[in-house]
């Protein structure tokens, strides 16, 4: 069997999101996102906290430079603010310079360094001027024309440098945390405890729809506007968890584990690679699953250059016997961390949804190769939290071995499924560069490579984890030639 090992080209880095790490909330004309508003609330964040300093980045782009060349990156995955570029959103207001020159330089200076920028368009927030005046992503029509200039703003002004580029950052997550469980902002819910609106059992899949379209959209500004002349790859990046059945010999396990996996990657794989959605969430949906127009199929099939994957955990998933409740978004099957045979999936950590279990990885990155025709695949964010990590101190923080064997392990799942399987997997951003605003678990779970201390300055210090991650690269790439 061949040895596990990355080709010399192997793009691998470091991911962070504008709203998780920037700070400067009111700064340079930038306006409020549905984040700023939705942390506001009472009740949303788990320390009450906010994006308002997050790291700070915003002015500190240079200290986050010098990290990742310190932990030797060739790239950074980052995120750009639509509400610093336009502040209100819409195709007829005002583009902010302000905003577009700090991401100009960011690039400028990212490449100087030698680490290649992967940008993307969406992670999550919109400005709130569209969610109060339209409805946000609820509005097919309004959204996608919107989010249409957004893109074409920030490509005139970065596709010259930029070469890889991400529209939307795991739609999922938009959809089903935004618009079904209510746990990320809009925060709409049929949970009335949680919020006055919302309706779990439709919004979900018309906001799904509606940035698959968006995405098709700006796709094809970029592919017509601006590939030619400047070159460059554009894709979405998906988010999900590999299934394992809970009980392998049952079929009726079996099959809703490829369920649960067509539930969240081929809800938006299936349309950008075949045109249409999974017929098991046709058929379980109904007509409250959108239908794509042929208009629509001409923007979203074939949208992607690359498939771009963000992988954090796997589960156990067994069939159901009783009728799917019509706010079920998994496929109608019960997941669990441990199997028949009482198996646990791996060790727990911070986050209640994450354990890690690596080989879970490597099936997943070939599903994704076997289903999809064997596209090129980024890995564009997988990390881990730690089970305590904020209780400890600094000096324990950063020997932080519980993340360094996660992305040890991780890392050689992922040479393995290239150099054994024939996974066509080319890059891999670990997240993430810092700790920082953890969305609903605010400060209180890290998930950086290097430790932030909000409180002290804003002194940022690489923990263990961050040089384990290019050791790893390095023996892996080091073994290729
Ligand atoms: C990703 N879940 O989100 C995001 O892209 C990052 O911004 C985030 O910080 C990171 O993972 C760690 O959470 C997810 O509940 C958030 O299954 C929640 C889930 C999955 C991904």
């Amino acid at each position: 069997m061949a040895k596990a090992a990355l080709p010399k080209d192997f793009l691998w880095g470091f991911a962070t999101a504008s709203y998780q790490i920037e700070g400067a909330a009111h700064e340079d004309g930038r306006l409020d996102s549905i984040w700023d508003v939705f942390c506001r609330k009472p009740g949303k964040i788990a320390d009450g906290s906010n994006g308002d300093v997050a790291c700070d980045s915003y002015h500190r782009s240079g200290d986050d430079i010098a990290l990742l060349q310190l932990c030797g990156a060739k790239a950074y995955r980052f995120s750009v603010a639509w509400t610093r570029i336009i502040p209100l959103g819409g195709r007829a207001d005002p583009v902010n310079p302000s905003g577009l020159s700090y991401y100009v330089k960011l690039v400028e200076d990212l490449i100087a360094a030698g680490i290649e920028p992967v940008v993307t368009l969406f992670h999550w927030d919109l400005p709130d001027s569209l969610e109060t005046r339209y409805g946000g992503l609820l509005n097919r029509d309004e959204f996608v024309a919107d989010f249409t200039r957004y893109a074409r703003v920030v490509f005139e002004a970065l596709a010259p440098k930029v070469k890889y580029w991400v529209t939307f950052n795991e739609p999922w997550c938009s959809a089903i945390l935004g618009y079904s469980l209510g746990q990320f902002a809009p925060g709409r819910t049929s949970d009335r405890t949680k919020n006055p609106e919302g309706d779990a059992s439709t919004e979900p899949w018309i906001a799904g729809h509606n940035l698959l379209v968006a995405h098709g959209s700006a796709v094809q500004v970029f592919r017509d506007e601006f590939k030619e002349r400047f070159g460059g790859q554009i894709g979405m990046t998906l988010n999900g968890d590999y299934a394992y059945p809970w009980d392998p010999e049952d079929p009726r396990d079996v099959e809703a584990a490829e369920r649960k996996l067509e539930f969240s990657m081929a809800w938006f794989g299936d349309p950008i690679y075949f045109g249409k959605y999974p017929e098991s969430m046709r058929q379980q949906l109904g007509a409250r699953l959108p239908d794509f127009s042929a208009e629509e199929i001409a923007l979203v099939q074939n949208s992607n250059d690359f498939f771009g994957m963000n992988h954090y955990t796997s589960n156990f998933v067994r069939h159901l016997d009783t009728p799917p409740d019509s706010t079920d978004f998994v496929g109608n099957v019960a997941c669990s961390f441990e199997s028949k045979d009482g198996e646990i999936i791996g060790p727990e950590t911070q986050s209640p949804w994450l354990r890690p279990n690596p080989l879970g990885f490597r099936r997943l990155l070939n599903w994704i190769s076997d289903r999809y025709g064997h596209p090129t695949i980024y890995v564009t964010e997988n990390g881990t939290s730690v089970k305590g990590e904020n209780e400890l101190s600094v000096e324990q923080i950063v020997e932080d071995d519980f993340r360094a064997s996660y992305f040890r392990d991780y890392i050689w799942a992922l040479a393995d499924a290239y150099s054994k399987d024939g996974v066509d997997v080319r890059g891999y951003m670990a997240w993430s560069l810092l700790d920082n605003f953890e969305w609903a678990d605010g400060y209180e779970t890290r998930f950086g490579v290097c430790y932030v201390d909000y409180e002290g300055g804003q002194r940022r210090i690489p923990k263990k984890s961050a040089k384990v991650v290019g050791k790893t690269f390095n023996t892996l790439i080091g073994e290729s030639n």
